[in-house]
């Protein structure tokens, strides 16, 4: 049993291990006192899953302990893992129902908050095509049953198309690229890849300071006999691209120009498994035609990165005979994000690396829930990854539900969380309901979100557990009861539930996410065909059986794992360890979408899918490279990429009322390359101001650490924990100040990743 300061010390102490053989066990724990008694959960502040017991003496929680028999952390805890729990004791949690009067926001009953709503809700349903006018955008880290039950509601029993969540900002180009390449959303690989693999490569992931505990595994095969070879890409330096053999520190934006490249070499070097290539794939030909023009020299010049390099990763990727890649937001929040999370995809199939062990790859989630809001369907997806173009996919969801095909929204796309606020802002959407997520401070361009939150006729619900920037902004406050205080069950990015049971009670009157969304349900009466219940759940273990029989038959199927498996044992994968050993989930009854031009995001129908016969096979897309459209000018002349730091999560709701990882990182900075920081007159440390089209942030700088040109802001850094209520009247501090309205023409991601700014000296 280790207890470490896992500050200054965030992976803890190496266990090296060779190829095939199982990852050391290690068990972290940190008590500020003797628990009576330890309750199970896993971690909710990335998307490891990091296995966990939480410690609870006279109930209260006193500290955390890994699970040594979990599939994926072994025992182990990262710095958030290790301290962030303590925020749920934290005095300022929200105790009681808000609700608006006036410019105030005053405390009320449960019954006069939900009335609120409700009385909002009918009059709203009571106008011509009411349901349009209701938007939902929630999160990645409430539990699978919340989701559900919220899903149902807006599908089923409101029946709203305008239904996402932080998870857009997130991970929606995971779930685009793995339905382009495979059909259907769901991680090929699994984290004992790493176990396996010769090679590792991380594509715009900076897994050290955002999944610590699997780069721990990583670190650890590293430093064994028989070292899997490493490859990084990343503007910046980061603890990964310091360990990595291969760094190419790309310019934000090119990443569909340096894959291009690499599969050119790929195909050029004869490394393709053409058997693979042949009896799996699609789309060849046209992949061959599309990557020939990037030679190492041009990739080189897109890229900014020397030509050599870029040849010893294709070298490196090109001669594995087990790679295993990650793929995040410097993929899925940078320009061409679907198309290049796609070229991942391709890099993998080409070389047959996907469905054995040690050969395959994660497009990775960041929170800890995301999975299941996809797979839930509570961001706009259909549950059990249906496709809402397919008539049949409809039809048993009515079925299921016991309610009529047109209720249920599939006449377009799902609207996608940018498009819902959209809405919000030109009055369509008139009520919209806020749940665990920070919108004030995640969005790109916050003077607008601001405005459009503090609309007078839209109505916003905001249910939370602590008063937030966009808590503050809200006509109704529901206090929530947070993860260790409620049951339900998550998902990983490696496909491995975990159960987390309630350890202590919730504070004051806050209550289960889950039980607020019963109650709304409740309350608004609604009925199935045949007049009954529409929600005929009542718990989390009834809500997750639920959800079993929802996903019967369908990728992500529940119906094997049990609450008391999940009790008995730890994480389970549905699914088992890979997927695609065999076939793709392509054909067009099961698949999750018929498509879209990667380019353009346009969206095939039905007959065009059918038509390209895929049987069982991938698909090989590919798209030339186009520069963004946040280039540097002269007023604008660098680039600005955001992203985070090991210590802090989003926006600190929990992590800055963790004492241990405040202080290790109390305040935002911008960091700049040396040769920017001479030229413009800054030492470490001078204010600066940072400047967009959109807004301005005053920032100490940090120099060092990143490739000229090349800004970095750590997104972390809201108001609510300033002296002033709003944001400071001279200059923000938020980077999204800064950020466009702009996103992915697939996934409809944010472009959080590029933006062009100026920075000048303070003072
Ligand atoms: N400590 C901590 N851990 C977390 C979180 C947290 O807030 N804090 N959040 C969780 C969540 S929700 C998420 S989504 C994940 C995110 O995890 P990551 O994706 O690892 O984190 P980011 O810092 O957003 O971005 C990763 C890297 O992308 C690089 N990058 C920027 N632009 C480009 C580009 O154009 N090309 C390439 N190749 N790289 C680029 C950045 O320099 C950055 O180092 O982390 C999860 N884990
Ligand atoms: N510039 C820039 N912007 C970004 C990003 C970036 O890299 N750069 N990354 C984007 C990404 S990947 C993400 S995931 C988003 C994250 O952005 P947000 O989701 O807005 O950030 P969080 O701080 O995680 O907000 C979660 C909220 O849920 C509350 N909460 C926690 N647990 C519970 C619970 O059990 N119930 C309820 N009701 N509430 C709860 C927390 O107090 C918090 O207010 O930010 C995105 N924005
Ligand atoms: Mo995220």
């Amino acid at each position: 049993m280790a207890e470490r300061d896992a500050v200054t010390d965030p992976w803890g102490e190496r266990a090296p291990y060779g190829p095939g053989e199982e990852w050391p066990v290690r068990v972290d724990q940190h008590l500020v006192d003797i628990p009576d008694k330890w309750v199970r959960t896993a971690s909710v502040l990335h998307s490891d899953g990091d296995a966990l017991d939480l410690g609870v003496r006279d109930g209260r929680l006193v500290g955390v302990r890994g699970r040594a028999e979990d599939r994926v952390n072994r025992g182990r805890l990262d710095p958030k893992d290790v301290y962030g729990w303590q925020a749920n004791a934290s005095p300022d949690r929200l105790t009681r129902p808000l609700v608006r009067e006036g410019s105030r926001l005053v405390e009320a009953t449960w019954d006069e908050a939900m009335d609120r709503i409700t009385a909002r809700s009918r009059e709203l349903l009571a106008k011509p095509g009411g349901w349009g006018r209701f938007g939902f955008h929630t999160s990645g880290q409430l539990f699978l049953e919340e989701y559900y039950t919220l899903s149902v509601i807006g599908k089923a029993g409101i029946g709203t198309p305008h239904m996402d969540g932080n998870t857009r900002l997130c991970t929606a180009t995971a779930a685009a690229a793995l339905k382009a390449s495979f059909g259907t959303d769901g991680q090929p690989g699994s984290y004992t890849d790493v176990d396996h693999c010769d090679a590792i490569a991380l594509w715009g992931h900076n897994a050290a300071e955002t999944q610590a505990v699997l780069w721990s595994r990583v670190l650890d095969r590293r430093r064994g006999h028989d070292a899997p070879a490493m490859l990084a890409v990343d503007p910046r330096d980061t603890p990964v691209t310091a360990e990595a053999d291969v760094h190419l520190a790309v310019r934000p934006g090119t990443n569909v120009a340096l894959l291009n490249g690499l599969l050119r070499e790929v195909i050029a070097r004869g490394r393709v498994d053409e058997d693979f290539v042949r009896r799996r794939t699609l789309g060849f030909e046209a992949l061959r035609a599309t990557v020939e023009p990037y030679t190492s020299a041009h990739v080189a010049d897109v890229c900014g990165v020397p030509a050599a390099r870029v040849e010893e990763a294709a070298e490196l990727v090109g001669t594995a005979d087990r790679l295993f890649s990650t793929v995040l937001q410097g993929f899925y929040q940078s320009n061409q994000a679907t198309a290049a999370a796609c070229q991942v995809n391709n890099l993998h199939l080409l070389r047959g690396m996907i469905g054995r062990p040690g050969a395959g790859l994660c497009q990775m989630n960041g929170q800890p829930t995301a999975q299941n809001t996809r797979e839930t369907g509570a961001d706009g997806d259909l549950p059990g990854m249906r496709n809402w173009d397919n008539p049949e996919h409809i039809r048993e969801l009515a079925e299921l539900w016991r309610v009529d095909e047109a209720v249920i929204p599939h006449w377009s796309p799902p609207t996608h969380a940018m498009q819902v606020f959209r809405y919000a802002e030109q009055g369509s959407v008139e009520l919209l309901w806020i749940s665990a997520t920070n919108p004030a401070v995640s969005l790109p361009e916050l003077a607008r979100i601001r405005r459009v939150l503090s609309r007078e006729e839209l109505f916003v619900v905001v249910q939370d557990i602590f008063l937030t920037e966009t808590a503050r902004l809200a006509d109704v406050v529901l206090p929530a009861a947070a993860w260790g205080e409620k049951t339900g069950t998550f998902t990983n990015a490696d496909r491995t539930v975990h159960l987390s049971d309630k350890a202590v009670e919730p504070p004051g009157e806050a209550r289960p996410d889950l039980d607020i969304f019963l109650d709304y349900a409740r309350r608004m009466d609604f009925r199935d065909r045949h007049g009954d219940p529409l929600i005929r759940w009542h718990d989390a273990e009834s809500a997750y059986a639920a959800w079993q029989e929802c996903s019967r038959g369908r990728p992500c199927d529940y119906t094997g794992i049990g609450y008391a498996d999940l009790r008995s044992g730890s994480g389970v994968q549905w699914g088992g360890e890979r997927l695609y050993a065999e076939r793709f989930n392509t054909d067009p009854d099961y698949c999750e979408s018929y498509g879209h031009d990667l380019a353009t995001g346009a969206e095939f129908g039905a007959e065009e899918y059918r038509a390209k016969n895929p049987a069982g096979r991938a698909f090989l897309h590919a798209v030339a490279y186009e520069p963004g459209a946040e280039t540097p000018t002269d007023e604008y002349p660098l680039v600005l990429t955001t992203g985070r730091t090991l210590y802090q999560f989003h926006t600190r709701t929990k992590t800055a009322r963790a004492p241990e990882l405040q202080a290790a990182a109390p305040e935002p900075w911008v960091q700049l390359h040396p040769d920017d920081a001479r030229e413009l007159g800054i030492a470490d440390g001078d204010p600066v101001l940072v400047r967009s089209a959109r807004g301005e942030l005053r920032l100490p700088a940090r120099v060092g650490g990143t490739r000229r040109g090349v800004v970095f802001v750590p997104f972390h850094y809201g108001y609510w924990d300033l002296d002033a209520a709003g944001p400071v009247a001279d200059a923000g501090r938020a980077a999204n100040e800064l950020v466009a309205t702009r996103w992915d023409p697939v996934s409809k991601q944010p472009l959080y990743k590029a933006t062009a700014v100026a920075v000048v000296k303070e003072g």
